[in-house]
């Protein structure tokens, strides 16, 4: 038998929450049709890509006379980057399935979406599922980032879901492996093949939102996690009184999570990347805006301080932007061609302009941008060290101000980057629920037919049997973006809003936090006490649903 520490243990005992909809059991639901949708943007070229799964109404359940399940087997495949809660959304999904028909079957695809295609799968047992419940991580059947997208993939899974006599598949995924179940979904009813597919919001980037989709499970955990080692460090900083620590949060190209985490703890800086792209912000009035407040601090007698860096940052800066896309398509066509990419076969290729931001950079970021895109075609932002990158700018730029005699203080800086620390915590209270409802909600959207669909929980600011689970058509959130260097249809991405009350806050407090240290310390996420301490929800959910709740 394996070892468990203390918390493991008491947290396999936990029952996670459902709604109230949910609660009564998956066989007396009743299911109510909204209106007809369309896609967020490109309707045209959606509706023909997918003619099949298109316009479909958004839904939602509730309680209703009992019914009998007919039997069915189920597959699951757990994509992308892992996110606190994904086990308990396996865990939903599987209590649903057995409660509306024992002889139901659970398979889990192994290692992401090249499971279903490679047909190597596991089949979930009591035994198995418990000793995960409320647990973090992904390793239960383990995640991949394959993009399934051709026509000998679709066929390789549609054997493997036939040897296996499987009639849905769900995919616990972020924007990308939710494209993946649109295609899917469409694939299957074009060729009859009697296969559902239903998508379930994850992604600790909490880009993956809409009016039906309040907030990506992940999120909650992942930012909770990092605040608790933010506000570590301030204690430190503040301590210490001698460093500057730059802190590069994960959350790819939205900074929701850089944004929620600072709202959590109120450092000096905080970068957000939409802001950058839309005030047109160049790396350097970056350096200059970063340097200032610096600058001004060392005046104070303050020469130590926090910065929170977003992880996407790179690609927001307006001359850096138009590089990485320009070097995004000169590497797809290098790739086709067979040629390696070299610092100078690149800046051979690329436009003027573009060839010297790239020249202009240090070398080490220069070949972190090469790294391999991601199969989706993404620059995988998480490898281009950009704390590092500003450190060194700003470095420079302080060297100059004092050598004009304009700086006398000291800047000795500490950079880090936190993701990888946050993407497999226990699920907080709230993602442990949330993600057990997400799942248990998905079997029940099966149950009645429906495919091409994302499992939907709402008013999650409420308590849990007060959510709403529902379903949303996965077209309705799809547009045309440019991948690989080519169209393709995709879901949108939900940026951080400039006019929305989240950024709002910030940005109203922002100049205080910048010179009166008002740090705040969250601590370690808490399972078990007061329910105000234990169940809080994010202040991303909170600003936002409240500004939802006014406007209707
Ligand atoms: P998903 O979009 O698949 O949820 O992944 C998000 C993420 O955690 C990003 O925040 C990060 O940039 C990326 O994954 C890192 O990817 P990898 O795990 O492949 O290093």
């Amino acid at each position: 038998m394996k070892k468990l520490s203390p918390l493991q243990i008491e947290r396999l005992k936990y029952q996670p929450k459902l709604p109230s909809s949910l609660s009564g059991g998956i066989n007396s639901l009743e299911i109510v049709e909204g209106e007809a949708t369309q896609s967020v943007r490109d309707q045209e070229q959606i509706k023909e890509l997918f003619s099949n799964t298109y316009g479909k109404p958004v839904v939602t359940f509730k309680s209703g006379s009992s019914r009998v399940s007919e039997t069915r087997n189920v597959g699951v495949i757990l994509s992308g980057g892992q996110a606190p809660g994904g086990h308990n959304v396996i865990a939903g999904l599987y209590d649903a399935l057995k409660q509306a028909n024992s002889s139901n079957k659970l398979y889990g695809f192994l290692g992401g979406p090249s499971g279903i295609i490679e047909g190597k799968y596991v089949e979930f047992t009591d035994e198995f599922m418990d000793a995960y419940r409320n647990t973090g991580g992904f390793d239960i059947i383990g995640s991949g980032r394959t993009k399934l997208e051709t026509e000998e993939q679709f066929q390789k899974s549609l054997a493997v879901c036939k040897k296996l006599n499987i009639s849905a598949v769900v995919i616990i995924g972020g924007d990308d492996s939710n494209t993946n179940a649109a295609l899917l979904a469409e694939w299957f009813v074009k060729n009859n093949t009697g296969i559902q597919v239903i998508g379930c919001p994850k992604t600790i980037d909490g880009d993956l939102k809409n009016d039906q989709i309040e907030i990506s499970f992940g999120f909650d955990t992942a930012t909770k996690t990092y605040a608790e080692l933010i506000g570590n460090i301030q204690r430190d900083a503040n301590s210490a009184k001698k460093y500057w620590h730059f802190i590069k949060i994960m959350g790819r190209s939205a900074s929701h999570v850089a944004l929620e985490a600072a709202l959590q703890t109120q450092p000096n800086i905080t970068l957000i990347s939409e802001e950058v792209e839309e005030k047109k912000m160049s790396l350097e009035s970056i350096i200059n805006y970063m340097t200032d407040i610096i600058v001004r601090r060392s005046n104070a007698g303050k020469n130590f301080g926090i910065a929170i860096v977003p992880e996407g940052l790179i690609e927001f800066i307006p001359e850096m932007k138009s590089m990485i896309s320009n070097l995004n398509d000169v590497m797809a066509k290098m790739e086709k061609e067979g040629v390696s990419a070299t610092f100078e076969a690149v800046e051979s290729r690329l436009e003027p302009a573009n060839a010297k931001v790239y020249n202009s950079l240090p070398t080490l970021i220069k070949s972190q941008l090469l790294a391999d895109r991601d199969p989706h075609g993404n620059v995988q932002v998480s490898k281009i060290e950009t704390e590092k990158l500003l450190i060194e700018m700003i470095s420079a730029r302080l060297s100059e101000l004092k050598a004009q005699g304009t700086f006398g203080g000291k800047f000795s800086a500490q950079s880090h980057f936190f993701g990888y620390e946050g993407r497999c915590a226990f699920p907080s209270n709230f993602d442990a629920d949330y993600c057990y409802s997400l799942g248990f909600n998905a079997f029940g959207l099966i149950n009645f037919g429906l495919t091409g669909y994302l499992s939907s929980v709402r008013n999650l600011t409420q308590s849990a049997d007060q959510w709403i689970a529902g379903g949303v058509p996965l077209t309705m959130m799809m547009n045309m973006e440019k991948r690989h260097g080519e169209m393709k249809p995709v879901i949108q991405k939900a940026l951080v809003k400039l006019d929305g009350p989240v950024f709002k806050q910030l940005e109203q407090n922002r100049e205080d936090w910048a010179m009166n240290d008002k740090y705040l310390f969250p601590g370690a996420i808490q399972y078990f006490g007061p329910s105000c301490v234990c169940d809080v929800t994010t202040c991303t959910l909170q600003l936002e649903r409240a500004k939802q709740l006014a406007s209707v």
